[in-house]
């Protein structure tokens, strides 16, 4: 983190801040803040919530007890299971009259969950992704075409209030209808976008079929890409695929939706300090990784009104990024997240995470941007498999080309999974596109 304000002469070339103030403090007043807000959180939420109140005095600590920043080890973490045992809204902290917006998840890990919003949480939530556009050079010149779901998703409106707030044009065409995008995409002049890395990779398949280029019919020059885990191959893939830039959209429901990404130096994603308090934790002892580390992303809201959360238990793995940064924001970044804690597979005790498989995938040109592992149990023994296509520039249907691509990429995955995997060349277009977030693994492993 810079531990002061960027210069006349750093700041030329830099895109313009949001909030300047804000943006660049230095790094002892943000904790100052950072302390105050966290004295006032931890008094809220014992008065607001009896969730909270009974949590709290079952771990044995007190609001008063909450003097610095350092004391926020002592408070007990928050689960999203916690919200699925309170469903719907026991953990709220307001009463209904002072909601103006609810979302939900879609309750694929479990059951659903609901999140919701008083006017200032809209309000702040906007704010966050604001400062994140702009710090990307994002504003009224622009047409953001939005992809991303609109309505429980929080996907779809959060970007939306956040495009019209730094005042560029919306485009709310939603997910889905793939041929209308493109065509819109080029009829309104989209100059941005804001989908999952999965639905963009369709979207250039879609407008190849249909005889145009993202990069050369288009004049799209950014897209946000998250709410899935998407490799830094990917990343270049769709770079010099689309012709633009591609940046990484973060969030979550819980903690209110889409709200961080990478800025234009594009070195890791900022983390607005003001707003929320970043640990890096060890998902088996919930104690502090070293700097650099890869750990579970750990995080508390310093300014929500309906669902404040203490130490909020993301699941998702990535690293704190200590270096400062070039675009002068003082604000702690994370690197791209690698995948989540619960989303690891143990297969024949290794274990693998998708976006390791994609990593690989992706580095090899020859293959498309498509894939499905199968994990399976045949007798006492987990296989698994995993499904590509042939990209279209490289494609053939030769026996002996398919076969050595097969060969070529078991032998990758197995050079970085230390595992055997059956890899199988499928029909191009035949493993499912996806226009939100894509699933990548089909466990058919029976429950134990
Ligand atoms: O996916 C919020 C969002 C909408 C983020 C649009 C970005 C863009 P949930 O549906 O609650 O919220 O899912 C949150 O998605 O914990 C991660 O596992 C994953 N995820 C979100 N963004 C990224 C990303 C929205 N950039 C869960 N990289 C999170 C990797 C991501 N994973």
């Amino acid at each position: 983190m810079l531990n002061r304000k960027p210069d006349k002469k750093e700041r030329e070339n830099m895109p313009e801040y949001w909030d300047p103030e804000i943006e660049t403090m230095p790094v002892d007043e943000l904790m100052k803040l950072q302390e105050v807000k966290l004295k006032e959180l931890v008094h809220y939420v014992y008065e607001n919530s009896p969730f909270y109140k009974q949590r709290f005095d079952e771990h044995g600590v007190h609001p008063d007890d909450i003097q610095t920043l350092e004391d926020l080890a002592k408070l007990p973490f928050t689960f999203k299971q916690d919200l699925r045992d309170n469903y719907p809204t026991g953990m709220f902290c307001v009463p209904n009259s002072k909601l103006v917006r609810f979302h939900a998840s879609s309750g694929t890990t479990g059951k659903s969950t609901v999140v919701g919003y008083t006017r200032n949480d809209i309000e702040e939530w906007a704010e966050s992704l604001a400062r994140a556009f702009t710090s990307v050079g994002i504003g009224k010149e622009d047409v953001l075409q939005i992809s991303y779901g609109y309505g429980l998703f929080t996907g779809g409106l959060g970007v939306h209030y956040a495009s019209e707030k730094v005042g560029a044009s919306v485009l709310p065409t939603s997910s889905g209808n793939t041929e209308r995008q493109i065509e819109l995409m080029k009829d309104l002049g989209t100059t941005a976008i804001a989908c999952t890395p999965s639905y963009f990779s369709y979207m250039i398949e879609v407008a190849r079929k249909e005889g145009l280029s993202i990069r050369d019919d288009t004049k799209i020059k950014i897209g946000f890409f998250g709410a899935e885990p998407w490799s830094q191959e990917l990343k270049e893939r769709i770079e010099k695929e689309a012709g633009i830039k591609a940046y990484d959209i973060y969030g979550t429901s819980e903690l209110s939706g889409p709200l961080f990404t990478d800025c234009a130096e594009q070195c890791g994603i900022h983390i607005w300090a003001d707003k929320y308090i970043v640990e890096i934790l060890d998902p088996e002892t919930g104690k502090p990784v070293p700097d650099g580390e890869t750990g579970e992303l750990v995080i508390t809201t310093l300014t929500k009104e309906a669902l404040p959360l203490i130490r909020y238990r993301v699941r998702d793995l990535t690293k704190k990024i200590t270096e400062p940064c070039r675009c002068g924001r003082t604000h702690p970044r994370i690197t791209r997240i690698t995948g989540r804690s619960d989303d690891m597979l143990i297969i024949r005790g290794i274990n693998v995470f998708p976006g390791q498989v994609e990593s690989v995938l992706m580095k090899i040109p020859e293959v498309g941007n498509h894939f499905m592992i199968i994990v399976d149990r045949i007798g006492e023994l987990d296989s698994m498999k995993v499904e590509i296509e042939m990209s279209e520039s490289a494609f053939s249907d030769r026996m002996s080309d398919m076969m050595k691509l097969e060969k070529k990429v078991a032998s990758a995955l197995k050079s970085v999974l230390n595992l055997a995997v059956k890899v199988e060349l499928v029909e191009h277009g035949s493993l499912p596109r996806s226009t939100g977030k894509s699933k990548k693994v089909i466990d058919k492993r029976p429950k134990l």
